[in-house]
């Protein structure tokens, strides 16, 4: 059969995923009353509860016109968010075309330069498919247009300038060539696969070769290897061994299952050719970028070099008066194994261990990045300390540098004032300004990376709701001396004990509450903002002094607390400041003092301020 590979690339939420779901439809990949969720390529937890793609998957549909010859076709959907596509390049090896989306009202945005820019260095011809042109405010022209100077911008060739482009809305399944058209099928878009993307090149006659792109785990299979056979073909059961970027063997093992894909699963296979995009177990050790071959084949393939880690939190063990309550997973051997296969499968993810052997910096992508592996390490049972994220720095021809980021803001003019005096406060310097449509205006920055750290929800309070931040890393660049952190203090319990509706009320004058009645508390425990800038030290649980008047038992009928404030934990981690941290349990988010003891936190500080 006929075989065409592509990757659905995008900006975050331009409809990627959404796309998929109607490609299945409309080939006839799901039974016809099988019950299918929508965006069903999203499958992992957190991706649901999101919405958002967290790991680029692989998938396959077959597709025939009317009457006419079938062509399977290997889909690989990707993540648009910045921080999940650091392994991009990677995935775009394994595929000979590209499905750019981009969301017929937004337009183009740095993640849709970004992964334009990675294709098109590739010798990608992309399809160009405006996509949501269901959507009111849809600006199709305007969006080709900006979409074309992208293109230019990033050095096209002249071949790849002339893409071609659909108007579609993936949702309601149909793409055009006509902007006008509102309805219809994605006929034009499977003709256009077939049509546009070439046949997977592939050299069938060589010994077995294989880069490895995705890495996950299954219970009864162990580590599955999914990536592109690169030449000749594999069969069930043949001896194969995994190669370093050096060609070092790094193990030696059999092709003990191999898997082709089908919609939403993977099924066996006796052999696969150059060309296919398949997974294969087998092999324990072997990871993402090895080369798995033929025993015979001593060089491995070249591999892209992965983006560097640009922000890094500490993750150590809980250490607070509350630890192993909550939790089964606490010890430092436990968060050490569980970081450790995490890096290995997740490449831009790096660990260090730190000489105290009870906490590791583990450096990513981004804030969201790392945030995603601490709420599923905290879904697992761990118990975790996590310090503020810092940014990682390093010495350039000129001194010191640190990451900036390109930040793309659209806000209602009402609000732009104030935008663009948060964002100089964070040393960011505003590159472009310009009406975007519908009152808005859409503001660039080249910013520190450090700046825009704990930035998000100060943003979203400032246009009341109703801003969009998109980031994407830019540059290393000049450090930029320092930059102002947060402004309040908070409140600090002074012991341990239940939180009390008495105290509570009395301490709602001081700043903003983050604990409610009867909220478990310790010594150390942060159960507040204060409203000014320095920390206090306050008593939560003072019950009140019972009279004669009143002895009934003390019900604290006429109290009225506001709601407390509680935050998720990526504000949670956005929040603290160097002397704090989160700790993080299956069942809790809490914020706390590093020293716990006030009087360790004094000498912290005179340390901390003689340094
Ligand atoms: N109006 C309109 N909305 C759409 C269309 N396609 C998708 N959406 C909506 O856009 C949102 C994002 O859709 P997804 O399919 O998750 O986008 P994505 O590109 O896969 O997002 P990431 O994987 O997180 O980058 C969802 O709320 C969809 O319902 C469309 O054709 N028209
Ligand atoms: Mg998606």
């Amino acid at each position: 059969m006929r075989l065409r590979n592509v990757a659905i690339i995008a900006h975050v939420d331009h409809g990627k995923t959404t796309l998929v779901d109607q490609l299945f439809r409309q080939s006839g990949t799901f039974r016809d009353n099988q019950r299918v969720e929508e965006r069903a390529m999203d499958s992992n937890d957190l991706e649901k509860e999101r919405g958002i793609t967290i790991l680029a998957k692989p998938t396959s549909v077959e597709w025939a016109p009317e009457g006419g010859e079938a062509t399977r076709i290997n889909i690989v959907d990707t993540p648009g968010h910045a921080d999940f596509g650091g392994e991009v390049e990677r995935i775009l090896s394994m595929v000979d075309g590209v499905i750019l989306l981009v969301d017929a009202s937004e337009g183009a945005m740095p993640q849709t330069k970004f992964v334009t820019g990675k294709a098109l260095a590739l010798g990608l011809r992309p399809i160009v498919v405006v996509n949501k042109i269901d959507r009111s405010d849809a600006r199709a022209a305007e969006v080709l247009d900006e979409v074309f100077d992208l293109f230019v911008s990033l050095d096209a060739t002249d071949e790849q300038l002339d893409f071609p482009v659909l108007y579609a809305s993936g949702r309601n399944g149909y793409a055009s060539p006509d902007a006008e058209a509102r309805e219809g099928t994605l006929t034009p878009l499977f003709e256009l696969i077939v049509g546009h993307v070439p046949p997977p090149a592939v050299k069938a006659d060589a010994p077995f070769t294989f880069l490895v792109t995705l890495l996950d785990r299954d219970n009864f299979l162990g580590r599955i290897l999914t990536g592109r056979v690169n030449t000749g073909t594999v069969k069930l059961n043949q001896p194969i061994h995994a190669l370093d970027m050096h060609g070092n063997v790094v193990e030696t093992g059999r092709a003990s299952k191999l898997m082709t894909f089908q919609g939403l699963d993977r099924v066996p296979v006796e052999e696969a050719s150059a060309g296919d995009i398949i997974s294969l177990a087998g092999l324990a050790v072997a990871t993402v970028a090895n080369t798995i071959a033929d025993t015979s084949v001593t060089e491995a393939i070249q591999s892209q070099p992965i983006d560097p880690p640009t922000l890094s939190m500490r993750f150590a063990v809980n250490d607070s008066p509350f630890a192993g309550r909550e939790g089964s997973k606490v010890t430092s051997r436990m968060i050490r194994d569980r970081l450790l296969r995490e890096a290995e499968s997740n490449v831009a993810i790096r660990v260090t261990e730190a000489a105290d052997k009870d906490s590791f910096e583990v450096a990513g992508r981004g804030e969201l990045q790392l945030g995603v592996l601490i709420e599923t390490m905290r879904r697992e049972g761990f118990e975790l300390g996590i310090s503020r994220p810092r940014v990682l720095l390093r010495d350039g021809e000129n001194g010191r540098e640190e990451p900036y980021e390109t930040v793309v803001i659209d806000v209602d003019e009402e609000y732009s004032g104030t935008v663009v005096d948060k964002m100089n406060q964070r040393k960011a310097e505003m590159t472009d300004m310009r009406p975007s449509g519908g009152n808005k205006t859409r503001i660039t920055f080249s910013a520190p990376s450090r700046g825009l750290i704990g930035y998000h929800g100060e943003f979203l309070s400032d246009t009341r709701g109703t801003g969009i931040m998109n980031r994407l890393f830019e540059r290393y660049g000049p450090y930029k001396g320092a930059i102002e952190g947060r402004k309040n203090g908070v409140l600090i319990s002074n012991g341990s004990g239940e939180a009390n509706a008495y105290a509570l009320n009395m301490l709602e004058e001081r700043g903003v509450l983050m604990v409610a009645p009867g909220d478990p508390l310790y010594e150390g425990i942060i159960v507040g903002e204060n409203a000014k800038d320095d920390d206090l030290e306050v008593n939560p649980m003072k019950a009140k002094q019972l009279t004669n008047f009143r002895a009934s038992g003390g019900k604290d009928d006429a109290i009225r607390l506001t709601p407390p404030k509680r935050l998720t934990l990526e504000q949670a981690i956005a929040y603290i400041d160097d002397d704090e941290l989160v700790e993080v349990t299956p069942k809790s988010i809490r914020l706390r003092k590093r020293h716990l003891d006030p009087h360790e936190r004094k000498r912290a500080r005179r340390v901390a301020e003689a340094a």
